[in-house]
């Protein structure tokens, strides 16, 4: 009995540092595409999301703090991402929220966000305008199209001298919409002449007569603001119509799936990148490192969602907080963090800043031009 009593007192004393380590669980809602028109973006943001919060799990830097990534479909739509959104500020309770995935979506979702005081995280949102205006809650990681493609078209041009371009935007979605404004502006700044301008929406497949109007201009770029889907469709009609001038695509460009889609067609197209992914720096070589031994092929918007995560995380160890209050609260102060897109920090209206990069699709692959 007296043993028995003992042996009881011995295995408390032995629990008791489990139970003083006891952590709190901090919730980050992902409302992310996993079906509909961007969803080659959302299973790489998955990936990225899942692989950030088990690495700071497991690094210990957030000392009595679990991340927990409670991931949902927005479904590419306006309706299902407000559903998400709903969920993960009323039920979940989540300290904060990454996505959604398309601009378009944000511009329906965040507002909600905002009013309830939720920090959100966009990191593929690329539209210039109006994403993190929506208020003092929403912060971007993802560089805009604004801040990319003016770069991107004169890298370009230096290397290929162009004088004229054809330019195709889609006319149904904010981020291509807001990508052609890029587009349209830089070109007349660079005083390149545009030949032609057409336009198509997400459901369609076939671009032959837009292509046939701006290849009879004789453009020498093609200038395409589109999602992948649209992307890859857009750059084999226009090798089949014989166009072997070089395209030039905004962020929607950014996917594997282009090459995947397009095959040989995709040889020469040109992005800009938030993503220099062949950088030496030490913050892009151990992520590049860790995604290998998971056995994932990260892309751009993989690594962006990397990144969300850790900016939340960052934000909750500068702050001391793993509250909604605490992660808007520690962004303020974040500045100069290694991540694996370089340096980061936030600017005074709460886009993200660091540098970006251009490439160029060569041997079947991304490769980054120097
Ligand atoms: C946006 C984008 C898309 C191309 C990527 C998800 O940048 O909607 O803003």
């Amino acid at each position: 009995m007296r043993i028995a009593r003992w042996a009881s007192l011995l295995v408390a004393v032995a629990l008791l540092p489990g139970l003083a380590r006891a952590e709190t669980v901090v919730k980050i809602g992902a409302a992310l595409s996993m079906t509909g028109p961007a969803a080659a973006y959302g299973a790489q943001q998955k990936a990225g999301i899942l692989a950030a919060v088990e690495q700071i799990n497991k690094s210990g830097t957030l000392k009595g703090v679990k991340l927990e990534a409670v991931v949902e479909d927005d479904g590419s739509t306006k309706e299902q991402g407000i559903a998400v959104f709903q969920r993960f500020i009323n039920k979940d309770k989540v300290a904060a929220i990454i996505g959604p995935t398309l601009s378009n979506t944000a511009y329906a979702t965040n507002p909600l966000a905002q009013a309830a005081g939720v920090p959100v995280v966009a990191v593929s949102n690329t539209a210039p305008k109006g994403i993190t205006d929506i208020g003092e809650w929403i912060w971007r990681v993802s560089l805009t199209e604004a801040q990319v493609i003016p770069g991107a078209l004169k890298a370009a041009q230096q290397k290929l001298g162009f004088k004229s371009a054809g330019v195709l935007y889609g006319n149904d979605d904010a981020f291509t919409q807001g990508g052609y404004a890029v587009m349209k502006s830089a070109l007349e700044a660079m005083g390149v002449k545009t030949v032609g301008t057409q336009t198509f929406a997400k459901p369609d497949r076939d671009y032959n007569a837009q292509l046939t109007q701006l290849l009879a201009q004789k453009p020498d770029i093609l200038v395409v603001s589109a999602l992948v889907e649209n992307a890859s469709g857009i750059v084999a009609q226009a090798r089949q119509l014989g166009y072997q001038g070089p395209i030039l695509g905004g962020n929607g460009f950014n996917s594997p799936k282009l090459i995947e889609n397009a095959g040989k067609a995709a040889e020469g197209v040109l992005v800009g990148t938030a993503w220099n992914k062949v950088s030496g720096e030490k913050g892009n070589q151990d992520y590049l490192a860790l995604m290998k031994a998971k056995g994932h092929e990260p892309d751009q918007f993989c690594t962006q969602a990397y990144v969300g995560v850790e900016v939340i995380a960052e934000a909750i160890r500068l702050s001391g907080k793993g509250t909604r209050e605490g992660v808007k609260a520690g962004f303020l102060k974040l500045k100069g963090l290694v991540t694996p897109l370089g340096k980061f920090s936030f600017q005074q209206n709460r886009d993200g800043d660091h540098a970006p990069a251009v490439q160029v699709v060569k041997d079947g692959k991304f490769q980054i031009m120097q």
